[in-house]
């Protein structure tokens, strides 16, 4: 049994447009741990710099997503929802999990080989130590469980690394700091739900995603009715009609993809959407799943927009959650230096 109160820690990049791939493998899960469990939301903006923003955009992103997390239906009365780069602690964390990472460990990480593709001399170091500031982003909260979609899931094997190293360089002194037992928990991914990897609609072997330049790939959290509708019906799929069990999906991504996405915006399982749709055409699963899609996107979309126009508002939520986020995480660091041996005033 675990010794650390459990709390929730997430975030997500303010690079673009929220979409169905975020918000089916992550936040319908983090909406739900707020009836739960203490939970920390984080509009991760130190790793969206990992890559080149424009700052006046990237300004904006980080106030669009943060209004995308409210339509969505987090609630900053029960949850602490803020911008990363506020609370200092995450970058000071992530220097000393710099120094107990090793090379070895980044070099495995799918997503870094991803990101910088053939050209790796000219990625930032940021994009490849990315991880260490993941974890840190976690454990400075001593956070220890993690709802994130199937993508995340190498970076959180590497943050219970850190986690674990940390805690066997430094046992002596974490004892002597007047700590038993572990002082960083081993964070738990929650990667639930029948869509933990949401797949591009124009080609069911990549995943869905912000940076992708096609926008008919992915369904954005502020598309209108519209523009869903068009892009569900140009989704790509096979010649054959769509199977009756989930076994006849193998080797089929994109009826994979639209039916497992319908089974996750409809609250059902996979199997249950092929006894209704199986043995027919792609284009009656299509035009239920445009309707579906539409009736819960909209109100997101709408409010979305309508908190868009009051940055003041979406803005004091951010100032709120800072120092509600930063008095937990204060101290949490200040028993960090004194553990890592540095003078502590
Ligand atoms: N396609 C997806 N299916 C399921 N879950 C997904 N997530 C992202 N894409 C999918 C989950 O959403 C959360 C936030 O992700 P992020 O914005 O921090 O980073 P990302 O994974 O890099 O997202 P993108 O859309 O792919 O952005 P770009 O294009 O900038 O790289 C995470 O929990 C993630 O698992």
């Amino acid at each position: 049994m675990s010794s650390f109160t459990p709390r929730v820690f997430s975030g997500m990049q303010p690079t673009g447009n929220l979409h169905l791939g975020n918000y089916l493998g992550a936040m319908l899960n983090w909406i739900k741990l707020q009836e739960t469990h203490e939970c920390i939301y984080c509009v991760v903006d130190m790793h969206a710099i990992t890559v080149w923003q424009d700052p006046k955009e990237l300004r904006k992103a980080i106030l669009d997503v943060t209004a995308a997390y409210l339509a969505c239906g987090l609630d900053p009365s029960r949850s602490i929802i803020f911008n990363q780069s506020q609370v200092p602690e995450h970058a000071e964390l992530a220097w000393i999990f710099n120094c107990v990472a090793r090379m070895g460990w980044l070099n495995r990480m799918t997503q870094f080989k991803e990101k910088a593709g053939k050209d790796k001399e000219q990625a930032s170091v940021g994009l490849y130590v990315y991880p260490n500031l993941m974890a840190a982003d976690i454990l400075a909260y001593k956070a220890t469980h993690v709802p994130v979609g199937e993508d995340q899931k190498q970076h959180l094997e590497l943050a219970r690394d850190i986690a674990g190293k940390f805690n066997l360089d430094f046992a002596d002194a974490i004892r002597e700091a007047g700590h038993e037992g572990d002082f960083f928990p081993q964070p738990e991914p929650f990667i639930m739900g029948p869509a933990t990897r949401v797949m591009s609609l124009r080609d069911g072997t990549k995943k869905m995603s912000k940076s992708d330049p096609s926008d008919l790939s992915r369904l954005n959290l502020t598309d209108d009715a519209d523009t869903i509708a068009r892009k569900i019906r140009k989704a790509k799929t096979d010649a054959d009609s769509l199977p009756s069990e989930s076994a006849g999906l193998k080797g089929r991504p994109e009826a994979d993809n639209l039916t497992g996405i319908y089974a996750a915006l409809a609250g059902s399982s996979v199997d249950q959407v092929l006894a209704q749709f199986g043995g027919g055409q792609f284009s009656k699963l299509k035009d239920a799943l445009a309707e579906l899609a539409v009736a819960r996107l909209g109100p997101i979309g709408q409010e979305t927009k309508r908190l868009q126009a009051d940055p003041g508002h979406v803005e004091g939520i951010l100032a709120d959650g800072s120092r509600r986020a930063r008095a937990i995480a204060r101290p949490i660091m200040r028993e960090v230096r004194k553990i890592a041996g540095f003078v502590v005033f």
